[in-house]
Order: C-alpha cells, then structure tokens, then sequence
C-alpha cells in the first residue's frame, strides 16, 4: 500500500520551499507487529525478518548491544553533546524496546530545554534507518534540517501508553541528486506539555549505501515489498517535483 505526500504542502509556503535545497525523501515505515509477535526480547528469525523486509542487507548496524558506536556514526540525546561513544547507564534492557539483542539506547524527549535524539553520519549516506520504542507524543521526523512530520502519523505505528514497547521502524532513502543524509533527528513534540518530557529507545539504527543490489534500487524493492502486503510505505516529495510524486 502507497500513500502519496507533498512536502510543500506541509511546509505550506512557496517561499520557504524555495529556500530549502531541492531534496525528495523516501521515508518507509514498518508496523513492528508485522515482525515480532509478542513483547518479548527480539528473537534472531524476527530480526531476520525485519532486516530482509527493510533492505538492511550491506548496511551498517549498530546494535546498541555495547557503548561504542559504529564509525562515523555519532548521537545528541539527552540535552548531551553529540558522542561516539555512550556514557555509562545509557542503555537498558527492556525486552518489549528492543529492536535486536536485549538493549536498546534510553533517551529523554523535551521541549525546555530542547532535547532531541540525533542520528549524525559523517560523510554521510544514502540511507538511515531507525527503530522506534516508546513513543508516546508526537515527535517529528527532521531529515537533513527538512521536518518530514509527526512519526506517530507514519503508517504502522504502535502506540504503547505506559510502556516503552516497539512503536515504528522508520527508513529514509535519498533520491539521486539528493545531497548525502547526514542528519536524523528525532524533535520533540512542539505540543508537548509534560514537564517529565518523554522516555523513548532507539535500536537497530542502519546506515550506508544502497548499492547493493545492481540496477534494481532500494526504494522499488521496498515498493515491491509493499505490493505484496509486507510494508506500509509513504513517500514524501517536495512541490518542486511534479509528476514524481506518487
Ligand atoms: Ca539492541
Ligand atoms: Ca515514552
């Protein structure tokens, strides 16, 4: 199943699109429910499953099952300074979270002050993927600096009131000409009013280049993937691309 979405719509003023660089995402999201079929820790086949369905394979995937991420890739959560490397007590083991293994990342959601989650890649990539848990207000999707919307509006999502259990696994794919992603953030919900904020996991984060798969790219395997039932996918195109949206 195919949503269609014009970014310049969301963005709402022509003027502002105009500003922004000429980019057009492939954002692709996965019901988790679709892979793991109960709460409990990740087991290796539904890992598999998810990897195969979301076209992980070649990619790069930090597991967060140790503090030390994978090269190139760094994290801002927390209101802390970007790190390769975790500070102790930043993962956790929650079954229901995890998207791999048995840990995921802990990470404080809020708006006072700002304290986003931020996937960098330094030099960047075609592709970022990430899994969501815990996702209780209305965090947006921002890729490179471009708000791409609320992730609980994505297809698939679960929402798990009073648990950090599995919400949304989330890929963005660039398009050719599209400058490399360097940046997913993860912002905080600009309605959010609980001065707790929001507790959130992240797991199972891949990046890297989709050319695995000669002459054939990622997107139109994910798109065929969707057609036989197994992925929800929604595209999102700017207005400055008539005729490619779809
Ligand atoms: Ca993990
Ligand atoms: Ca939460």
């Amino acid at each position: 199943m195919r949503w269609s979405h014009c970014l310049g719509g969301m963005l709402g003023s022509a003027a502002l699109a105009a500003a922004l660089p000429a980019a057009a995402y492939d954002v692709t999201s996965f019901d988790p429910n679709a892979f793991f079929t109960s709460g409990s820790a990740p087991l290796p086949a539904e890992v598999a499953a998810l990897d195969a369905a979301a076209g992980l394979a070649g990619l790069t995937i930090e597991r967060f099952e140790d503090l030390t991420l994978e090269p190139g890739l760094t994290l801002e959560f927390s209101g802390g300074a970007p790190v390769a490397v975790l500070p102790s007590g930043s993962l956790v083991n929650e079954p229901s979270a995890a998207w791999d293994g048995s840990l995921s990342l802990a990470a404080l959601m809020d708006l006072v002050p700002s304290q986003p989650v931020v996937v960098r890649q330094a030099p960047g990539v075609d592709v970022i993927a990430i899994g969501l848990s815990g996702i209780d207000h209305s965090h947006e999707l921002v890729v490179n600096g471009e708000n791409l919307g609320p992730v609980d509006a994505l297809p698939g999502f679960q929402t798990s009131p009073g648990d950090n259990g599995r919400a949304l696994y989330v890929r963005v794919d660039r398009e050719p000409g599209d400058p490399p992603l360097t940046e997913l953030s993860i912002e905080p919900d600009p309605m959010l009013a609980n001065p707790n904020g929001d507790f959130i996991r992240i797991d199972h984060v891949a990046t890297g280049s989709t050319a695995t798969v000669p002459g054939v790219s990622a997107p139109a395997l994910l798109l065929l993937a969707a057609s036989l039932g197994l992925v929800a996918v929604r595209r999102l195109r700017p207005a400055s691309a008539p005729g490619s949206g779809v």
